[in-house]
């Protein structure tokens, strides 16, 4: 009943409408013929258009001429798409915090694969000593086989210099370099809070000598700022057995802090091995090789004592490492060629 009646009310709100615009054409002078003609018109002008573009486009793509186009256009846009993906994929992965630790899954999806006969027959890190420029060349450059160099370290001043004030004074005191360092080289917060190397260097004392009750720590950081770069310089040497051709890398790697865990397990993408001086305290490293060479090859563990230097391709061995209980861990390292 009662839609009955609103139904009725409809009818005759529209009767109403249309007798408005009736009266109003009326008043402007337009004949009933000339309203119904301009209605038609405008109907037949967008259907027509309509029907026009659907033909015009069903044609397109009918014409045997423009099959082959239609083709390559479509193969092209496929591709584009897998590429774009591809390198999204990637960069979400890799700069996307994982459960898996250090994006793991990103480095094994797109990483190279290693040549397992580097460590076909390698079962622990050998330790050398007074490790002539020679012997270091025929046994270890270019082998991707680690080695540890037992008291590799000869008189550095380093060894009474570096620690935490250290390095707050020498980067506190070089203007710009706080900055460089969070603009163009790396920091490690590892298990920390800390967003930049800054905000590491401006934690408490008491935390910065291990404090009990303090919040445990371990940072890393690459240096690539020249004065600091000088400075640090002045404290170590290039180490005694590379060769004198190879080439060092300017960026040194600092590794800093207390007992526990350290770096957690990865792989990374530097493209040449690394040597790393233990200036204080004790760390062992776990190498793994990688899963395409998990049959032949073996992991194993090193521990790298004050004074020793370790060298380890760390492209091609998965590694981490762990600070024992005692004097902070403090290290510092550079790529060589
Ligand atoms: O010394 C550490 O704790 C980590 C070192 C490392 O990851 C590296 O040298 O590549
Ligand atoms: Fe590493």
């Amino acid at each position: 009943m009662a839609s009955a009646t609103a139904k009725g009310e409809h009818s005759k709100q529209l009767t109403e409408t249309f007798l408005k615009l009736r009266s109003e054409a009326l008043k402007r002078g337009l004949s009933d013929k000339q309203v119904r003609e301009t209605v038609d018109k405008s109907e037949s002008t967008s259907n027509g258009h309509d029907r026009e573009w659907w033909r015009e486009c069903q044609s397109f793509l009918t014409d045997p001429a423009h099959r082959v186009h239609i083709i390559v256009l479509s193969l092209a846009l496929c591709v584009s798409v897998a590429l774009v993906s591809f390198g999204l994929l990637r960069d979400y992965v890799t700069s996307t915090p994982c459960i898996v630790d250090n994006n793991i899954i990103s480095e094994e999806m797109f990483r190279p694969k290693v040549d397992c006969n580097m460590c076909k027959d390698v079962f622990n890190v050998p330790e050398e000593k007074d490790l002539s420029a020679e012997t270091f060349y025929e046994k270890y450059s270019f082998t991707g086989r680690p080695v540890l160099v037992k008291g590799g370290i000869l008189d550095w001043p380093a060894m009474n210099t570096f620690n935490f004030t250290f390095f707050r004074n020498l980067y506190k005191k070089t203007k710009g370099a706080l900055q460089i360092i969070e603009d163009d080289c790396q920091f490690f917060p590892y298990n920390t809070e800390f967003l930049t190397l800054a905000d590491a260097l401006n934690m408490s004392d008491d935390r910065a000598a291990f404090k009990p009750g303090e919040e445990p720590w371990y940072i890393g950081w690459s240096n690539c700022h020249e004065g600091v770069g000088k400075q640090l310089r002045k404290h170590y040497q290039r180490p005694y057995f590379l060769p004198p051709d190879s080439e060092s890398v300017t960026e040194d790697w600092i590794f800093m802090g207390g007992p526990g865990v350290g770096a957690s397990i990865h792989l990374d993408y530097v493209e040449r091995p690394s040597w790393q001086a233990q200036i204080s305290g004790t760390k062992t490293w776990t190498l793994v090789p990688s899963p395409e060479c998990e049959r032949v090859c073996h992991s194993f563990n090193v521990t790298v004592h004050k004074g020793d230097i370790i060298v380890v391709d760390t492209n091609i061995w998965y590694h981490s490492t762990f600070v024992h209980p005692g004097e902070v861990s403090i290290t510092i390292g550079s790529e060589f060629d």
